[in-house]
């Protein structure tokens, strides 16, 4: 499901083995505790085989009480996140079982549908209370009632490798070693997996001399929550199966939650913890955002999500001085907003959102939302190329390359996103008829033809240096996209334009030029009109009211 997260999972082995196995296995193995799917993702990333899907964690994530406050149900649709959200085998704490026999035969089949590997159920009796409060007081379920709950649910599970954990409360309750002993056999005979044998003592001793007089009959796994000071190979030599840390992670919580949220409260602002406190970006990454965004690729066609946006906006703007003291020609406000603004609402709707914008003239006033700015401070001297070059870091494998004084109908893009091609340009077959003399001719394989569908084009040359002396079949508008293997050829041309010193006066027709020169395709979009560019002030009044819809170009 979530691919970044889940592949160093072992392949082909069910969650129910895995907790299986690692309560038989022949060292020492540790789970941890989680109380959500949050909680459960972090413990397993963290390396940890196993979740212990603690009651007094999830109790105390619900803000109730560890004695049965929160219903069996609750606790199963929150488990159920945790399995989700893992690929780690999950032991749910069961309390008793939520009630006798038959309600332990359905939390085990309602466990296993919904990917939980094994329950721990203890010997006391419905509503239990947490082992560390009054211990004493609790009284303990009898022996042969619990016996026939273990077979009861052992009888009830599909899945031979389910696992049901017997937790002895003796010790909790202050009996003897003997009566745990004695207790623990009767629960492995009756069926259990496993035995938790528990204590609150805050020494390891009374576990000890169980473990001792354990006969091996089944694995033992233990809490350490009280006796947390025992080194760990003390378990190890005492032949201990399973650890839990049972609460660590919520307590963990608790204390961070309390800091922040007092800071916050004391200083009114939130500069004191911003970096303190994991990134929004990184609670994204637990979610599994990453593998959302690849599946609506997939599946939503959202064509353009990993298509990336790099928008050449460095330039004041010939011929637009009286407009453009204060502001670059792309961020000029046409029908009520910046012409950029107009790209990238246009970038947006067809998902396009990784958007970069290479400024030069006054560049601190490019502020639109959703745009990343870099900068060429040398835009009075260089051309498109090296404005271009200074965006370089955001390129991807499919990128849009687009001048900043452009608008145009959105059909443009639609088409252009679905074009299968290396590198491909728009190109209007009408050219503009203002244009004197005409910006960025382009030549191509064959002329604009309505009547072929599907036609397929190839760009010949654009611009006016070395032009063919042929009628141009339109005009490049500005946009190209490149993808794949079409980055690597950009790379190439830029290095051969700096090898022969072109590179840093070269605009993007320089480039296409190269590119064609060195025998890769360019495909070609004809479109007539529904475009603009703005150069002059008749420009910008026309661009107003070609967003206004009024003029269809
Ligand atoms: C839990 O984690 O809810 C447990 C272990 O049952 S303890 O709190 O130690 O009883
Ligand atoms: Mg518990």
């Amino acid at each position: 499901m979530l691919a970044d997260i889940k592949a160093r999972t072992t392949p082909n082995k069910t969650k129910t083995r895995a907790l299986r196995d690692l309560l038989e296995s022949n060292r020492l193995e540790f789970i941890m505790e989680a109380h959500n799917g949050l909680s459960a993702r972090i413990v397993e990333e963290a390396g940890f085989a196993g979740i212990w899907a603690s009651g007094l964690a999830l109790s105390a994530a619900f803000g109730v009480r560890d004695s049965n406050e929160a219903s069996w149900t609750q606790v199963l649709e929150t488990v159920e996140f945790m399995a989700d959200a893992t690929d780690v085998p999950i032991l749910l704490d069961g309390d008793t079982g939520y009630g006798n026999f038959n309600n332990l035969r359905r939390l085990v089949n309602k466990l296993e549908s919904r990917g939980v590997a094994g329950v721990c159920i203890e010997d006391k009796l419905f509503p239990k209370t947490n082992s560390f409060i009054d211990g004493e007081r609790q009284p303990l379920a009898d022996v042969d009632e619990f016996c026939g709950k273990i077979r009861a649910g052992k009888d009830a599970q599909a899945d031979p490798d389910f696992c049901i954990v017997a937790r002895v409360e003796a010790l909790i309750a202050g009996w003897s070693v003997d009566e745990a002993l004695e207790r623990a056999k009767a629960y492995q005979q009756a069926g259990a997996d496993a035995i938790l044998i528990h204590d609150k003592a805050p020494r390891f001793d009374n576990i000890q001399k169980f473990a001792d007089r354990w006969d091996g009959s089944c694995p033992l796994v233990i809490v350490p929550t009280k006796y947390y000071s025992t080194p760990t190979d003390v378990f190890r030599a005492a032949g201990i199966s399973l650890v839990i840390w049972a609460n660590h992670t919520v307590r963990a919580s608790v204390t961070a939650m309390q800091n922040t949220v007092a800071r916050i409260y004391q200083n009114e602002t939130l500069t004191g913890v911003e970096d303190r406190i994991a990134p929004v970006s990184e609670i994204f990454r637990l979610q599994g955002d990453p593998e959302l965004r690849e599946a609506e690729k997939r599946y939503a066609g959202d064509a353009g999500a990993a298509t990336r946006a790099i928008v050449l906006a460095a330039a004041r703007g010939e011929g637009l001085e009286p407009v453009t003291e204060a502001r670059p020609k792309a961020m000029l406000e046409v029908a009520g907003k910046p012409l950029l603004r107009h790209l990238v609402d246009v970038f947006k709707q067809h998902g396009l959102h990784d958007i970069t914008a290479v400024a030069g003239y006054r560049p601190e006033t490019i502020d639109v939302a959703g745009v990343k700015v870099v900068e060429n401070p040398d835009f009075e001297t260089t051309g498109e190329l090296a404005s271009l070059d200074k965006a370089r870091e955001h390129f991807g494998d499919d990128n849009l390359i687009v001048y900043g004084d452009l608008i145009f109908r959105r059909h443009v893009l639609t088409d252009l996103l679905e074009a299968p091609g290396e590198i491909t340009v728009v190109v209007d077959s009408q050219g503009r008829r203002s244009d004197a003399p005409q910006r960025d001719p382009a030549w191509c394989s064959a002329p604009d033809d309505r009547s072929l569908f599907g036609q397929s084009v190839a760009l010949t040359h654009v611009g006016m240096d070395n032009a063919p002396d042929s009628t141009p079949n339109g005009r490049w508008i500005g946009v190209m996209r490149s993808r794949g293997e079409g980055r690597v050829w950009i790379r190439q041309a830029l290095d051969k334009l700096r090898a022969e010193g072109r590179f840093e006066t070269a605009g993007v027709p320089d480039l296409l030029n190269e590119l064609i020169a060195a025998g890769h395709r360019v495909d070609v979009i004809y479109i007539t009109g529904h475009w603009l560019d703005v150069n002059d002030l008749d420009d910008l009044r026309a661009a107003s009211e070609f967003a206004h819809g009024e003029a269809a170009s």
